[in-house]
């Protein structure tokens, strides 16, 4: 596989060249010229540039780019009776990435918001209803560690205060970040106000599986969200040499780890869930020293919310066994827990119809329009077909013909919504 991004060629039409050209812009920010992934992180200098480049984008369409006060951007149309109406269609995704993560992930989606109302102008067709471009804030939580940041905070189910004591793997807080780029921290806050303007959210994003590829379709409509959590467990023990501490007399707090690591494998897969440590921190982090502390962190998925439960339970309780064999601590910290999202049946069912009975399929990747949806904004999402299903790697990928099927599907969708 060759995770250099596709060249597109030369197609024809405004909304497939400015496609292109946004997709070209985008392409060396915050990219990895060694693997070809992105970092990509919230308040970096890789994301300013992706906000100077959304806002630009705005302007280019003679929209009139707006800030949530939480980072989140959204685009209105510049026609105050328009923009006012109070009934928005929002559409839009997100620009930051994980750890060394693909391209597609977040701003295919912002791309593609932008290249369906440049269709929608192409085609002629009359949007009743503003339509606003979203770029929200934070997606991925790769840098604070809670997912859907800036969507969390625009709904209220993120508290500022929690929001703005959240610190980086440097130490640093998200108030200290958020200050030293000159932002007003008072701003951080729920914003009811932009919200109650909102009729619906529609998010086109690239799938993190291979459900399209295997029902050979280019494009689908969501109809759920599992329930996930990021959980952080934290095993203490003693550190000691190597060389000279029996192993009867230790208390090594990597054993506990361990073990959490094989239940996780073992219960995910007897429950037909997902359950995975990605992330690692050992101290003092000598080759000869018997670790101090383990920090890591448990990403745990399910289909149902019992089923969740359950699935943390069964990994906390076999680790905790093996700390009480060997005398050290385990502490468990829920850090973002996403209940079960099921997406709205009209918009699902219109979106699938229009898009001449599409495949309608769940996910078991979180995203903004989970975080909408729970917030009770009428919400869907569409996927473009992930050949691979590979995500979250540089290796992520869509074919450029399927990214353009995406962008006709969601102006179909938005010429459905936005209408009177
Ligand atoms: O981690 C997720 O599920 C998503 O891709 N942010
Ligand atoms: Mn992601
Ligand atoms: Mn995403």
């Amino acid at each position: 596989m060759d995770p250099q991004p596709e060249t597109h060629g030369q197609p024809g039409r405004a909304h497939e060249r400015e496609f292109v050209r946004m997709w070209d812009e985008l392409e060396p920010i915050g990219r990895d010229r060694s693997t070809g992934g992105y970092h990509r992180y919230a308040w970096s200098d890789a994301d300013l540039l992706l906000r100077e480049w959304f806002a630009g984008e705005a302007a280019a369409r003679g929209l009139e780019l707006t800030d949530d006060g939480n980072g989140n951007q959204l685009a209105w149309p510049a026609d105050a009776e328009l923009a006012g109406r109070g009934d928005a269609v929002l559409v839009g995704s997100h620009l930051d990435s994980v750890p060394d993560g693909g391209a597609y992930d977040g701003p295919l989606g912002v791309v593609s918001a932008f290249a369906a109302l440049d269709l929608l102008a192409e085609r002629g067709v009359r949007l009743d209803r503003p339509v606003v471009v979203a770029g929200f804030s934070d997606e991925e939580g790769s840098r604070f560690g809670i997912a859907c940041a800036g969507s969390r905070l625009l709904t209220g189910s993120l508290a500022p205060d929690a929001a703005l004591g959240m610190r980086d793997r440097d130490g640093l807080s998200l108030a200290e970040v958020l200050s030293a780029r000159g932002r007003d921290l008072a701003a951080v806050r729920p914003r009811p106000d932009i919200l109650d303007r909102v009729s619906a959210f529609v998010e086109l994003h690239v799938e993190q599986g291979r459900g399209l590829a295997d029902m050979d379709a280019a494009v689908g409509v969501a109809s759920a969200i599992w329930p996930h959590g990021r959980f952080r467990l934290d095993f203490t023990g003693e550190a000691n040499h190597a060389g000279t501490t029996l192993m009867q007399d230790r208390r090594d707090p990597m054993l506990a780890f361990a073990a959490a690591v094989l239940a996780a494998d073992e219960h995910a897969r007897e429950a037909g869930a997902r359950a995975t440590f990605g992330r690692v921190e050992v101290l003092p982090g000598g080759t000869n020293a018997i670790p101090s502390s383990v920090r890591a962190w448990l990403d745990a998925r399910a289909p149902d919310e019992a089923s969740l439960v359950a699935l943390v339970e069964a990994i906390t309780l076999q680790a905790r066994g093996m700390s009480r064999r060997d005398g050290t601590g385990l502490d468990v910290t829920p850090e973002s827990v996403s209940a079960a999202v099921s997406f709205d049946t009209a918009l699902r069912d219109a979106a699938a119809a229009l898009l001449g009975g599409a495949p309608v399929l769940p996910t078991g990747a979180g995203h903004d329009a989970g975080v909408l949806s729970q917030h009770g904004v009428p919400t869907g999402m569409l996927f473009v077909r992930n050949p691979t299903g590979v995500s979250h790697s540089p290796y992520e990928h869509a074919d450029p013909d399927d990214c353009l099927a995406g962008v006709r599907a969601l102006a179909d969708v938005l010429a459905h919504l936005a209408a009177a």
